[in-house]
């Protein structure tokens, strides 16, 4: 334990150490073979599977953002803790015997020792949490910053079972574990980025680079829940495509790339939080990264189509089985997410599995050597590091898949059924203003926009963009320069997107009298299925803050700009 070591590893080798119930299961109580059973699920699943009444607790306790799930904390065992603290002492040797092969998880943390078990499956982070049972939280901590907060630390004191034996304690203290900084080998990057967090890296699109049609790639914001597999000869990784009689085949990146026809498309990527700060900000407190606009890019992609591999694998893409729902997707880190098996088949639907981006190689923050790309579908589904997929009657049993990225009630949050509601795939339309520019009144005679709006004195131009789910295109964005009580059409920029249906963001422009514009600019599109934006951000509040979509409304300054 002391000296274990993040590396690279596949899902599979997550699975292999984190849940060893599964392995020895013989059959699934469905015929379906073992193999299946053991892969398909990933690496959260069999957790749950093996703890099954461990989890009814959990979720009726209910873990919904970090407030709640304070809040879900069992109060008999809260109120125990506080009248009677446990004094039980326990020897170190005992601890580390509850690691990831025991029944019950432990740590411990300064000189406390907790039990986890019963928080495991409810992990935000997912199965990685094991890597730390039997040993010291605090030395994963000082490395996954996120968890340096008293939410976190309250969540642990739930947990409190009793006190290190002093006979263990080096000057009052207990030993921390030596383990290797797993971001070590995470890429440089562009400095101009603009950084959320740091370990994992997650950073958004600078907004002067989100006015422009393809993201540079090195400015395509970055959305990682972990750390950035190494992987040295891309060529050489290994894909491996199982079908729901389990079945397999396997492809290395080189064959992909070889063997299959190659397809490119333009599309744009969008984390269902983009935004989550303006819900925070106009409605209430959310959980997760707080992103202003830049949690979108988009890019020209090239790759090979999922379905076209599916086929190879002896998948019947034009008459899918009853039993092939999902596609599943596992990252070489360890998480993972899946689509309808339905949009994986579709031959305008445009997955791809890709392995360029804007003419070059996958950079490694996107995805080197391989990765899915689902356009139309929130960018959680299009899995990075692609090392595994799995044609299932199921959805992904991932973390990511089942515990996040999806919405509930405005209403709700401490006792959210998280089985109960459906996961995000095509997301809802969207606009942000990325820029507002004063014109002055001799620059207008060469503005096109001066003409189209008829404007002759001091103007002031706002940009933007827009986009929809589904491949569904943005037919009208209208703008209001004075909050929403008068409006115009923005002019839709005629960009060249390849695919199938409209997988790429719109930008608009428009150009307003500089007297007529009030304090606030506001937005708002329409996609061609006349689906628009909601007004307030209360009305789509969810705690986690996912699709943020209300009308983006900006302040002026006195001197124009955002
Ligand atoms: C009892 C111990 C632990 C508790 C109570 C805990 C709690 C939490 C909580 C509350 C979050 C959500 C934080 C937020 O969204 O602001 C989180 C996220 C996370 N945790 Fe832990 N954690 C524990 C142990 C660990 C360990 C040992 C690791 C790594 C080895 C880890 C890795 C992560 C990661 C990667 C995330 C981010 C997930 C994402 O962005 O989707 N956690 N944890
Ligand atoms: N393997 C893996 N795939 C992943 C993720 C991840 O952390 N690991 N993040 C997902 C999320 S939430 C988003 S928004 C997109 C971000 O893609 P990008 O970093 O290329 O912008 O990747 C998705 N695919
Ligand atoms: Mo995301």
């Amino acid at each position: 334990m002391s000296n274990w070591k993040f590396r690279l590893q596949s899902a599979y080798a997550t699975v292999t150490k984190g849940c060893r119930h599964v392995p020895h299961k013989p059959r699934d109580p469905r015929g379906i073979s073992h193999s299946r059973l053991y892969h398909a699920k990933t690496f959260f699943t069999p957790l749950s599977r093996a703890r099954a009444p461990q989890i009814l607790v959990a979720s009726s306790a209910a873990v919904a953002g970090i407030a709640a799930l304070i809040l879900s904390a069992s109060s008999q065992r809260k109120a125990l803790a506080e009248s009677e603290p446990p004094q039980r002492l326990i020897r170190l040797h005992e601890i580390h015997q509850h690691n990831s092969t025991s029944d019950s998880y432990w740590v411990y943390h300064g000189t406390s020792v907790y039990d986890i078990t019963e928080w495991v499956p409810n992990h935000p982070g997912g199965e990685v949490i094991l890597r730390a049972v039997g040993g010291n939280i605090e030395t994963y901590w000082n490395i996954f910053t996120i968890h340096q907060k008293q939410e976190v630390y309250d969540i642990l004191e739930q947990y409190l079972i009793g006190q290190i034996d002093p006979r263990d304690l080096v000057e009052g203290k207990a030993p921390m574990d030596d383990v290797d900084d797993p971001f070590k080998a995470d890429p440089q990057r562009s400095d101009t980025l603009v950084v959320r967090s740091e370990r994992p890296c997650n950073a958004e699109t600078p907004e002067d680079q989100l006015g422009t049609f393809i993201t540079p790639s090195n400015q395509h914001y970055v959305r990682n829940h972990l750390w950035v597999p190494d992987v040295k000869d891309g060529d050489n990784h290994r894909l491996v495509v199982e079908l729901t009689d389990g079945t397999e085949k396997e492809y290395s990146v080189a064959e992909i790339r070889n063997n299959f026809k190659h397809h490119t498309i333009t599309a744009t990527l969008q984390c269902s939080g983009n935004r989550r700060a303006h819900m925070t900000a106009e409605a209430r407190a959310t959980s997760g990264l707080q992103w202003d606009i830049g949690a979108i890019s988009n890019t020209q992609w090239t790759g090979v189509r999922l379905r076209d591999i599916l086929h190879d694998a002896g998948l019947s893409v034009d008459m899918l089985p009853e039993d092939a729902k999902h596609v599943q997707f596992v990252g070489a880190e360890a998480y993972g997410a899946s689509v309808p098996a339905i949009k994986a088949v579709d031959r305008y639907g445009d997955v791809l599995l890709v392995f360029e981006m804007n003419g070059k190689p996958l950079m490694r923050d996107h995805g080197f050597p391989l990765r899915l790309l689902c356009p139309g579908h929130v960018a959680a589904r299009s899995v990075k590091w692609l090392n595994r997929i799995v044609v299932s009657d199921e959805e992904s049993w991932s973390q990511w898949q089942r515990r996040d990225y999806k919405c509930f009630g405005p209403n709700e949050g401490s006792k959210v059924d998280w089985d109960e509601a459906t996961s995000i795939q095509e997301t809802p339309v969207q606009s942000a203003i990325t820029s507002i520019t004063n014109i002055s009144k001799n620059r207008l005679a060469n503005s096109e926009l001066a003409k189209v709006y008829g404007l002759e004195e001091d103007a002031v131009k706002v940009a933007g963009y827009a986009m929809s789910g589904g491949g569904r295109d943005i037919v009208r964005v209208d703008v209001s320069p004075d909050d929403g009580k008068t409006w115009r059409q923005a002019c839709l920029i005629d960009d060249e997107s390849k695919g199938s249906k409209a997988w790429s963001w719109k930008r608009w422009e428009i150009a307003f009298a500089k007297h007529d514009v009030a304090k606030h600019v506001v937005v708002k599109a329409i996609d061609e299925s006349y689906n628009c934006q909601p007004e307030s951000y209360e009305a789509t509040y969810n705690f986690k803050g996912n699709l943020t979509t209300g009308w983006h409304r900006v302040r002026v300054s006195d001197d124009g700009g955002v």
